[in-house]
């Protein structure tokens, strides 16, 4: 209970994904050593091409990812090299570049030196993490006027190499919202790995806990869902644990709001549904903006089926998706899951302009599940 009997779980590590990376440019081609053969020219001059460029490693942040582990599967990245010169002065071909996602919010180190080499904030943002190397010059260009027939060349500039560090801190797609004992830690504990506290008394979560939610056995598609302190009436006062969790929500691509369907809370959905809609505009009306889905819980102990009738046709009435669900039975998770996978996916295909200097908070959470996705 609130007052006397305070137990703060204690969430020190911070939730961060990391992957070792391996990048190497291209080489450049080697220049070419030859002499023209022309019909009537008995001595043709130099004509040995020079080395094509070799490709660059470039990195692009995408919102596509929002973890890293596209890269702990594939960790290394080489740019194509140059093709060498030939004879009649004709260059080789730049080696193509290897192009690289990485989420955005992602910190490229150099392994060895600890050196920031990029910080990824925007969408689309490229940066050249390994140069491909330069060119040889092939013999044409050595010739001089005492140094007629030359076969000299250079060979190319190896691509640059370097293993990289990756970090990035994780950032919920998805926030679960909704009055205390809602439901939202049994969700989450349901759907993810995260093993929050779960009690029956009101201000159990005092810390937001990340879980990271699989759409397949193998972790290739996952969102992140943020569980954060029940709201009241009042939070946007400092009412309860307040507002300031609700940052933990901002960046997200969708919302969940929860509301209990049981019959021992007092409030009708409808009302409890307004006054936590109500918190969040307090908080920043962008809040209101984002895609939410309306979750009625516990439908295993509800008593009175008018309740979950009005929040039905309230849905209806105001366009709002509604799932019911119960985590004792498992009524509705997997239609819950995939409903939200699915506005995940379209916020990450449409994503809404990204706000100048957005800070990224480092999320304090359980130590649960990411980093052994
Ligand atoms: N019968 C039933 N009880 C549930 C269900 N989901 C959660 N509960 C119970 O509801 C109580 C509150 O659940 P929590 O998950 O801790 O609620 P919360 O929203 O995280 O609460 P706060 O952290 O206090 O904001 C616990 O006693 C849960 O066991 C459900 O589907 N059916
Ligand atoms: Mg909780």
């Amino acid at each position: 209970m609130l007052g006397g009997h305070f137990h703060f779980m204690v969430h020190s590590s911070k939730f961060i994904d990391e992957a070792k990376v391996y990048v190497k440019g291209g080489d450049g081609g080697n220049g070419c050593s030859a002499f023209r053969r022309e019909k009537f020219v008995p001595r043709g001059g130099p004509s040995g091409g020079d080395g094509g460029y070799g490709g660059d490693v470039i990195f692009e942040g995408s919102r596509h990812y929002n973890t890293l582990f596209h890269l702990r599967m594939n960790p290394e990245h080489a740019a194509e090299r140059g093709r060498h010169g030939e004879g009649s002065n004709k260059s080789g071909k730049a080696g193509e570049d290897r192009y690289v996602k990485v989420p955005v919010g992602t910190i490229v180190y150099d392994w060895n030196t600890g050196e920031l080499l990029h910080d990824f904030t925007k969408d689309g943002e490229q940066c050249v993490i390994a140069k491909g190397g330069r060119g040889g010059r092939g013999n044409q260009h050595f010739a001089t006027p005492t140094h007629q027939a030359p076969t000299e060349k250079e060979d190319g500039v190896p691509g640059v190499t370097l293993t990289l560090r990756l970090e990035m801190k994780l950032l919920a797609d998805v926030g679960l919202v909704g009055f205390p004992n809602a439901g939202k830690s049994t969700l989450i504990s349901r759907l993810s790995a995260a093993k929050p506290e779960i009690a029956a008394y009101p201000f159990t979560t005092k810390e937001p806990v990340l879980g990271v939610v699989s759409m397949d056995e193998f972790g290739l598609q996952t969102f992140i869902m943020a569980d954060i302190p029940g709201l009241i009436e009042g939070a946007s006062e400092g009412h309860g644990l307040g507002i300031t969790f609700l940052r933990h929500v901002e960046r997200t691509r969708a919302l969940l709001h929860l509301i209990d369907l049981s019959d021992f809370n007092e409030k009708r959905p409808v009302e409890a549904y307004h006054i936590i809609q109500n918190e969040l505009e307090s908080f920043s009306p962008k809040l209101l903006t984002k895609p939410q889905i309306v979750v009625a819980t516990k439908h295993d102990s509800v008593q009175d089926p008018t309740r979950l009738e009005e929040l039905k046709k309230f849905c209806k009435a105001n366009d709002l998706p509604l799932h019911v669900i119960s985590a004792i039975t498992g009524k509705g998770l997997k239609a819950l899951k995939g409903a939200t996978w699915a506005l995940v996916k379209e916020a990450m295909d449409n994503p809404a302009p990204a706000e100048p200097n957005e800070a990224k908070v480092p999320v304090p959470t359980d130590t649960t599940s990411v980093l052994n996705l």
